[in-house]
């Protein structure tokens, strides 16, 4: 059987960690500009007063900006059918609550599609990927404060209208789910909040010192759905032929052993963290597990309306799209091995190796995941949107890149996907894999993380060309593509 004929292979990259050009044609500063570097054993910080000769990594990125069409090039070059890519808000409203959008911004995403559309490549559009107008976040602490939803719905629009012929397929918020964290981290790259007493920091703040009031994020989150509601809503007025979708952040939870007590922890972090932004995005409504451990965690409920809960039920979205990286365990025994490198914790597993950030590689649980979310939305097509392999690369003295351990990420993780199709019945629509061309990590603002089937000459001490080369990994993928994924060798 295999893949589908039209399936959508591709790769995938976030506005901010890409283009560059933070000031340029009139773009506002967003919530990524205000991020410094970290590694993967120090957490990067954040300071929004310039710190003198401090490296902010998003500020130039890997300039796709000027580079898009030679990287629309080799993206054709590989084959990719689909590539997903974000509208950074700031480039469209730069402080976010104009009237008006700004002409410049737009044109750039005009010849971007106008690119992609040169090698047959289907644009899959986030409207918003952890790039919150700062703007949004000073004035009114970013979607705690409703008028934002808005102010989401007007730039949301705005991308509807002026790119209802070229782009087809979009998506509203990346990660919804990760501002169910309270992290502190999550809630200001997601939602664009952050607590008033270090909005001007002099000093690099660590993101431990980041906290959100428990009943404002709640809230928040809240709003966030409902702004996405209106934006789907909006969207089929527009273009009844849109397919608007969801975006989670899929961790896969595992007990970490067959205690009851592990099995329920596990169940309760895959209901809240997994589940629950899906349930309310898909099936428009709050899932009764979410309500009840809301309520029991004190938080007040009135703010979800009868009038929410009518949006959420009409803005149900067309698909259903998730990242996944890997899988973590749950243990009610505090002794238990933890794991770090990821914003989001957990437990080791002692069957799985794990990355140089700790990411543990699990091809199994990608499987694993589709199946339970064709049983959960067996009417909604799936999409992977994000998958990679973060590593240090090494240059050859010819210039060359070998990344067999890419290539095994990769392979092991298609595989995976193709049992889910051939032997389990899932409907998968497409694969956009992470940073196909390296990038800033989102995590530790690193540019060695390096995610990419492309090399860009770009380092953490800000030194590079910003040149582009191949590595082993492009000409597999090209060949992986070319035979609809039964070529895997
Ligand atoms: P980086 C954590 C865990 C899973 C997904 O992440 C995550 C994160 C954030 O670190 O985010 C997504 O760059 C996100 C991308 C991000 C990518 O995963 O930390 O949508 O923006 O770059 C990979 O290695």
């Amino acid at each position: 059987m295999g893949f589908r004929k039209d399936f959508l292979w591709g790769g995938a990259l976030a506005a901010n960690q890409c283009e560059g050009a933070y000031l340029e044609d009139g773009k506002g500063l967003s919530v990524p500009d205000m991020l410094l570097g970290g590694t993967a054993e120090k957490p990067r910080t954040f300071c929004p007063q310039s710190v003198e000769d401090a490296f902010y990594p998003s500020h130039d990125a890997t300039d796709f900006y000027h580079h898009y069409k030679e990287d629309i090039a080799l993206f054709g070059e590989m084959g990719f059918k689909c590539y997903r890519m974000s509208i950074n808000w700031a480039r469209i409203f730069p402080n976010g609550d104009e009237e008006e959008p700004n002409e410049a911004g737009l044109k750039f995403y005009d010849d971007v599609f106008d690119e992609c559309a040169k090698y047959g490549i289907e644009p899959l559009v986030t409207l918003c990927h952890y790039e919150i107008p700062w703007g949004l976040v000073t004035k009114y602490n970013g979607f705690a404060d409703k008028r934002v939803i808005d102010f989401f719905v007007r730039y949301a629009t705005t991308c509807f209208k002026r790119y209802k012929d070229k782009v087809k397929y979009w998506l509203t918020f990346n990660e919804i789910n990760c501002a169910t964290q309270d992290n502190g981290t999550s809630p200001l790259f997601g939602l664009g909040m952050i607590d008033r007493d270090v909005l001007n920091a002099t000093e690099p703040v660590t993101f431990d010192k980041l906290r959100n009031n428990d009943q404002e994020r709640w809230e928040a989150l809240h709003n966030e759905f409902v702004a996405s509601a209106k934006a789907v809503i909006e969207g089929h007025k527009i273009n009844p032929d849109f397919m608007i979708g969801c975006m989670i952040c899929h961790i896969t939870w595992y007990p970490r052993t067959c205690n009851p007590k592990d099995i329920l922890a596990c169940q309760e972090e895959d209901s809240m963290f997994n589940d629950f932004c899906g349930d309310v995005q898909v099936r428009g409504i709050y899932p009764p597990f979410a309500l009840a451990k809301l309520r029991n965690d004190g938080i007040d409920l009135s703010y979800i309306t009868e009038e929410d809960k009518a949006l959420l039920k009409e803005g149900v979205v067309d698909f259903y799209t998730f990242s996944y990286y890997m899988s973590n365990c749950v243990s009610v025994d505090p002794e238990a091995e933890g794991i770090g490198g990821n914003m989001i914790g957990g437990v080791k597993n002692p069957y799985l190796k794990a990355s140089d950030w700790g990411w543990q590689i699990d091809p199994d649980g990608l499987r694993y995941t589709l199946k339970k979310l064709s049983s959960r939305y067996p009417e909604t097509p799936l999409m992977i949107v994000e998958n990679g392999f973060g590593a240090y690369d090494k240059v050859e003295e010819d210039g060359s890149i070998h990344d067999p351990y890419r290539i095994d990420y990769f392979r092991s993780h298609i595989q995976a996907m193709k049992d889910a199709v051939d032997i389990d019945g899932v409907d998968l629509i497409g694969y956009t894999t992470w940073g196909p061309l390296d990038i800033v990590s989102a995590g530790t603002g690193q540019l060695a993380k390096r995610y990419g089937f492309i090399y860009v000459d770009r380092h953490d001490d800000g030194t590079g060309d910003f040149s582009r080369s191949r590595k082993d990994s492009f000409y597999w993928y090209k060949k992986c593509i070319e035979s609809n994924g039964e070529d895997l060798a």
